[in-house]
């Protein structure tokens, strides 16, 4: 079992340093509110004052904050992990930030830190019960030390080297966020028809975005959308999105369509419930164009 740093105690970093706990591995944690670590105190992991405290004699730290400011900030400001780390020794981020904030924090790490990117699909309920889909970015040697790391977390896919994982987790992400825009889309169309809600409901359950209306049908139906994914990540993620189809010159739509929509939720005040809130959005007048 490893000795292991745990930095970001979010609806995602929390149950997932719970199960490196619990898989016997030997925890230090530290979390910016610093009441958040108490759940894993409580299981027996050590608690750091500063991420720099918290990687001493570590094999490794893993990473799980909001973006790419946030790990910048857990990384390289004031009594962050770059200072403390030491040769041998490994960051794995599993954010979700893109490759260009991967790399650029890799190149600033001390020489002989390697650094793994490995963010995940899923989210609360996959890792709580260690089914995550992880898209680990490594050398191939790096990718043999995490995997034993990892592996009570869920699914490992080694995906390439460096950078990686982060690139294909907005691969990923820009599927969600036109299946959660297509799936309000639908249902306004429907409203308009004048059809019955829960047999549109029934009848998108048998079409392409059939898990998504599996996933996020009670949300729609009780009109309550507690955050498992909170949209206002899902935002960046369409923002990430966007970014590289700019830096390219390629043309994506439906990842422009969905950001624009849950751009729309968010300034609704929606960001911190979940990304599945963007359907009232769309579903409401506020979805209608001006007459
Ligand atoms: P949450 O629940 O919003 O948690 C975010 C975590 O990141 C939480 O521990 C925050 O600390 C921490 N954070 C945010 N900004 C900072 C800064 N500036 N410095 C230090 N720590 C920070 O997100 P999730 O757990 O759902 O998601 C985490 C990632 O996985 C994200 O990239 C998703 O897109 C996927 P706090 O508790 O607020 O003090």
């Amino acid at each position: 079992m490893a000795k292991l740093a745990f930095i970001g105690l979010g609806l995602m970093g929390t149950p997932m340093a719970t199960r490196l706990l619990e898989a016997g591995h030997d925890l230090t944690v530290w979390n910016r509110t610093a009441l958040k670590t108490r759940p894993l105190t409580d299981q027996g992991a050590a608690v750091a004052s500063t991420p720099a405290q918290a990687v001493a004699g570590a094999d490794a730290v893993i990473t799980m904050v909001t973006n790419a400011e946030a790990l910048e900030q857990v990384v390289l400001g004031d009594n962050g992990l770059a200072a403390a780390l030491v040769p041998g020794q490994l960051l794995i981020d599993m954010s979700t930030v893109g490759p260009d904030a991967v790399l650029s924090v890799a190149a600033r790490l001390p020489r002989g830190v390697a650094m793994v990117d490995a963010p995940v699909r899923g989210s609360v309920p996959q890792a709580t019960t260690g089914r995550l889909a992880v898209y680990v970015g490594a050398d191939p040697s790096d990718f043999e030390r995490v995997e034993p790391i990892l592996a009570s977390l869920g699914t490992l896919h080694h995906v390439g080297g460096l950078g990686s994982g982060a690139a294909t987790k907005v691969v990923v992400n820009s599927t969600l966020g036109a299946a959660i825009a297509a799936f309000g889309e639908a249902l306004a169309l429907g409203d308009d028809f004048g059809l019955d809600r829960s047999v549109v409901l029934d009848v998108l359950a048998d079409t392409p975005i059939a898990s998504t209306v599996e996933a996020k049908r009670a949300n729609v139906e009780s009109g309550r959308y507690p955050a498992n994914f909170k949209l206002s990540l899902a935002l960046k993620d369409l923002n990430l999105v966007n970014q590289i189809a700019e830096q390219t010159g390629r043309r994506l739509e439906l990842a422009s369509a969905s950001r624009d929509w849950l751009e729309r939720a968010a300034q609704a005040g929606a960001g911190d419930l979940d990304y599945s809130a963007v359907i009232p959005t769309i579903t409401t007048d506020g979805g209608r164009r001006p007459a």
